[in-house]
């Protein structure tokens, strides 16, 4: 670490390539978040919470003894222990105590976190307690938690697509942090070289919910790290070293995983709050997209497109690594977001679908009656349609601008549950159309692309989610 500019004594400090990359694990510079920058402006995330979601994660280890706000936590009663450590390292790499000699640091060494525990190896989204236990943790203590990181879950292309969950995480962007939004931040999940996608996992989906994808330290996206349409940014995944119970002061080394690269965004947004605690969640997500850059070696392996509005976007890369300096200075000259909307129409049509062929198009038609200022923070579609092998269809949507946005891909059958033979209310949600204007016509796309299973498209919703910019009176 540069110890030039940092005196703390954490014998770990140096090797968390993640916090300031100089190349001393082989990466590339300045692949990291920046955090020593936020460090020297004297932000450090003080007086925020960030519950972490996990089997549990309360842990004697120094880094994180110090941390936890128990009466800010929740326990389950069955679980004594938890018997991965994968919260404590997320919690560790958001708010590990520094200066300790001992072990690491974490990106915000002055944030609190919360333990928020739920049984995830067991989960079933066909037993109703545990839904309810989920729903519970989203919005535990909603005032009080500032930011909530979420777990990897096993079985996730059931997990999202469940009632309830979007009502909770409605309500924590309403009431949570005292009606600013609790900003809620979810792996995208770590199971690519499965073909799986987070196009299926509707809580990285949801419009509410920051979905991270992980880079390594060369910048490029960890091989495991999922893409689809709702991924925002990316962070640093791979390769990590942080605090865990491996031992009483000991450092976990060499860990990976998109939920490890969730934490360390939360524990950039506490630092961004300590700065502009007035953000709505929406400007805090407006800020990291808009301070987000692709990567040099994101530039050779990514699928980058301009959109309508000049944002360079990617499925696996969001709109790229963010970084707190510049994530700082725009936060000094951000004029706060206004009035946030939700626009929604429903159409409705029972027609089969075409087997094996071209695709079904749907046009919303000319949206006239919507203002003309309208410009897109985030698209959902909802779906409705019976099909007995829904891992055959492919669902893009093409904004008026033109930006295509590929919504469910075509994908193997054992990466879709067997149970599912419909997508029945299913939500899909779209980040690459920031910017753009709502008005025109919205196009969907959805083609069954293997012969003999065929399905009925029952109809869709669109929604767009959008909030009045002020134009800056020096611009005037
Ligand atoms: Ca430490
Ligand atoms: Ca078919």
């Amino acid at each position: 670490m540069n110890s030039c500019k940092v005196h703390w004594n954490d014998p770990a400090l140096f090797f968390q390539w993640h916090l300031e990359n100089m190349g001393q694990t082989e990466g590339v510079k300045n692949i990291d978040v920046g955090a020593v920058e936020m460090w020297l402006r004297g932000i450090f995330g003080t007086g925020y919470v960030i519950g972490v979601i996990d089997e549990g994660t309360v842990s004697q280890h120094p880094d994180l003894a110090t941390q936890l706000v128990e009466e800010q936590s929740f326990q389950t009663e069955n679980i004594i222990r938890p018997l991965t450590a994968r919260g404590l390292f997320r919690a560790s790499l958001a708010v590990g105590a520094a200066n300790n000699d001992v072990c690491g640091v974490g990106v915000a060494p002055k944030s609190m976190y919360s333990s928020l525990s739920v049984p995830l190896r067991s989960f079933s989204s066909s037993n109703p307690s545990h839904i309810a236990a989920v729903q519970r943790i989203l919005t535990y203590d909603v005032t009080l938690n500032d930011v909530i990181i979420g777990p990897l879950l096993p079985q996730h292309d059931i997990f999202g697509h469940v009632d309830g969950f979007d009502a909770a995480l409605r309500h924590g962007v309403t009431d949570g942090r005292r009606g600013k939004g609790t900003l809620y931040v979810w792996p995208s999940g770590d199971q690519a070289q499965m073909g799986r996608t987070c196009a299926t996992n509707g809580i990285a989906n949801s419009p509410y919910t920051i979905t991270v994808g992980a880079l390594d330290q060369h910048g490029k996206i960890a091989p495991f790290s999922e893409g689809c349409s709702s991924v925002l940014v990316v962070a640093p995944g791979s390769h990590l070293r942080t605090a865990s119970d491996v031992g009483w002061d000991q450092c976990a080394t060499d860990l990976s995983g998109t939920d490890l690269a969730a934490a360390i965004v939360a524990g950039m947004i506490t630092g961004l709050l300590e700065y502009r605690s007035d953000l709505m969640w929406y400007d805090v997500i407006a800020i990291l997209i808009e301070s987000a850059t692709p990567t040099p070696a994101s530039e050779r392996d990514g699928d980058w497109t301009n959109n309508g509005a000049g944002w360079r976007v990617s499925e696996k890369y969001g709109f790229g690594l963010p970084r707190m300096g510049t994530v700082l200075d725009m936060a000094q000259q951000w004029i706060r977001l206004k009035n946030f909307h939700v626009w929604s129409r429903s159409f409705d049509l029972e027609k089969s679908i075409p087997d094996a062929g071209e695709g079904m198009l749907m046009d919303s038609r000319k949206l006239d009656f919507l203002p003309w200022s309208c410009q897109v923070m985030f698209t959902e579609i909802e779906i409705d349609l019976i099909h007995p092998c829904p891992a055959e269809l492919e669902i893009s949507l093409f904004s008026p601008s033109g930006t295509k946005s590929t919504l469910l891909p075509a994908r193997t059958t054992t990466s879709f549950q067997a149970d599912h033979n419909s997508l029945r209310g299913w939500n899909f949600t779209t980040v690459r159309n920031y910017g753009e204007t709502c008005f025109g016509s919205w196009i969907l796309r959805i083609s069954d692309t293997v012969a003999s299973q065929k399905g009925v498209f029952l109809g869709w919703t669109l929604r767009l989610y959008w909030a009045e910019r002020k134009i800056a009176e020096s611009e005037v």
